[in-house]
């Protein structure tokens, strides 16, 4: 039986190794490239400050409002605004479309936010005054992030993850005292 001879011209051996000038190029910028954001990346992760550390736990919408709610009863002020004892956890919960509660924390010292979602998926957005923080906030598990804010003021927070009709309404002030 006669060998069946293929319409396909092969290309003569060899035919690797013989890359063109502009594919060499093409592929020495894509390795420059891959170097450069690389770099971008793991610089930024070790000296962009994005975002602090965060430990987290899991719970349930039901365990973390209650949690809250007992801190809110302890050391919510005559102003009606929670104030963290400097070296106290805070715990703050995220549902639609709020923050609660709102607290107050001492400038210079760093304080553990433990947040957690009752319903939806939310965000934790504290840009400015130093801080650049962007957090998930999930239910059934809490997060917690060490700030450290060093200006007394007050500092915007807001929900960054789409969570419904009044998402662009979810915030709340976080107080920073002397
Ligand atoms: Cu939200």
């Amino acid at each position: 039986m006669a060998a069946v001879e293929s319409p396909v011209v092969s290309p003569a051996p060899g035919w690797a190794r013989r890359l063109p000038a502009d594919e060499k190029i093409f592929l020495w910028v894509v390795l420059a490239s891959v170097v450069v954001m690389s770099a971008f990346t793991i610089g930024w992760l070790y000296f962009g400050h994005q975002n602090p550390p965060t430990a987290f736990y899991r719970t349930s919408p039901g365990a973390f409002a209650a949690k809250t709610q007992a801190f809110a009863t302890r050391y919510t002020g005559k102003d009606g605004r929670v104030h963290v004892p400097v070296g106290k956890d805070a715990y703050l919960m995220a549902y639609r479309f709020a923050f609660y509660p709102t607290l107050v924390v001492k400038a210079g010292h760093p304080v553990r936010i433990w947040m957690s979602s009752l319903d939806a998926l939310h965000g934790f957005s504290l840009v400015g005054h130093g801080l650049n923080i962007n957090l998930e906030i999930a239910p059934n598990h809490a997060y917690g992030a060490v700030i450290t804010p060093t200006k007394p003021g007050k500092y915007l927070i807001v929900c960054n993850e789409f969570c419904g009709l009044g998402h662009q309404l979810m915030q709340t002030t976080l107080y920073v005292e002397r």
